[in-house]
């Protein structure tokens, strides 16, 4: 059989768990996932080789109106998942009606390259309410392949990779075989520790922070790593930092156990916080974040 390789693109409203499904593609934790909107930030590639496949999978930020600078930049990801898919996965979660953009819409339905509408969370409905959404969708999508799945529980996940597998263009791969993500190591460490924030704080400190790994030295046996938690207010850095900084404490212990389970290395983590005023609204810190193309 001749070699494929390509671009899958997931798509579709937030929390209907692209990330998950990813993941559960990829068979590591390379997405974080929380149950708050916006966990996904940037454009996170995942490879999955076989001998004669290639696929390169890209998790997108879920479609939102943009308020801010930052979700601008988060949206600007998501228009360029069209521009470069071979094939594209709209995922969407089993009682869902539409699309929060109506422009992404049209561009799904008018899409010229095929498109596999995945509806997600069959685990939490029954069936009459699964026929209910198959029609649907099915009027609402007509150039779609719908599948029903779950990504949590690994349901009709394999049949939805069979389905790529057959759709894709054939041609050489794209990345080296053993190459798993095209992010960088730092990039790992940043989203773990922002995982842990979303965990363990509530409101708007989550949105207000950014992480950025200043050091990231392998050794032999160990990994040795310095990050700032960039913050916007001192206020938020009082909060962050906790009561004789146990709160911070907490979110350093347990990015340093998912980290060590990763890189399957010893991991010394130190992380301490810094106000960086207004960082979501200034240009050159976002494209500093790698926000900005
Ligand atoms: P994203 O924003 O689209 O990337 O969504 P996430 O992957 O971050 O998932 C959002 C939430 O939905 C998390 O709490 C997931 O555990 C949950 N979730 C994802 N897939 C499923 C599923 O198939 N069934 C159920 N019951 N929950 C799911
Ligand atoms: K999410
Ligand atoms: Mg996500």
């Amino acid at each position: 059989m001749a070699h494929k390789a390509g671009f899958v693109n997931i798509i579709g409203n937030p929390n209907v768990g692209k990330s998950t499904l990813m993941n559960a593609f990829i068979g590591e934790r390379l997405s974080i996932i929380t149950s708050k909107a916006q966990t996904t930030r940037h454009r996170i590639l995942g490879i999955v080789n076989g001998e004669d496949f290639q696929v390169i999978l890209s998790d997108t930020p879920g479609i939102i109106k943009p308020a801010y600078q930052l979700q601008e930049s988060m949206m600007d990801f998501v228009k360029s998942a069209f521009e470069d898919a071979d094939i594209l996965l709209y995922l969407v979660e089993l009682g869902e009606k539409d699309l929060k953009d109506e422009a992404f819409f049209e561009k799904i339905k008018n899409a010229k390259i095929p498109v596999l509408l995945l509806i997600n969370k069959i685990d939490k409905g029954n069936e009459e309410k699964l026929t209910e959404a198959l029609q649907m969708w099915q009027e609402k999508v007509p150039n779609a392949e719908i599948f029903a799945i779950s990504a949590l529980e690994n349901f009709g996940v394999s049949e939805v990779f069979k389905r790529i597998i057959e759709v894709l263009p054939e041609s050489p791969a794209f990345y080296p075989k053993d190459q798993l993500t095209d992010k960088p190591e730092r990039f790992f460490v940043n989203e773990t520790i922002r995982e842990k924030i979303l965990m363990h704080y509530k409101k708007e400190i989550p949105y207000s922070v950014e992480i950025d790994t200043e050091e990231f030295f392998e050794d032999d046996d160990i990994i040795r790593i310095r990050s700032v938690i960039m913050v916007e207010r001192e206020t938020q850095k009082g909060i962050i930092i906790g009561h004789k900084g146990s709160a911070l404490k907490r979110v350093g212990v347990e990015a340093r156990k998912d980290l060590e389970k990763f890189f399957g290395k010893q991991i010394h983590l130190e992380t301490y916080v810094k106000v960086n005023k207004n960082w979501r609204s200034d240009d050159r810190q976002l494209k500093r974040f790698g926000y900005n193309k």
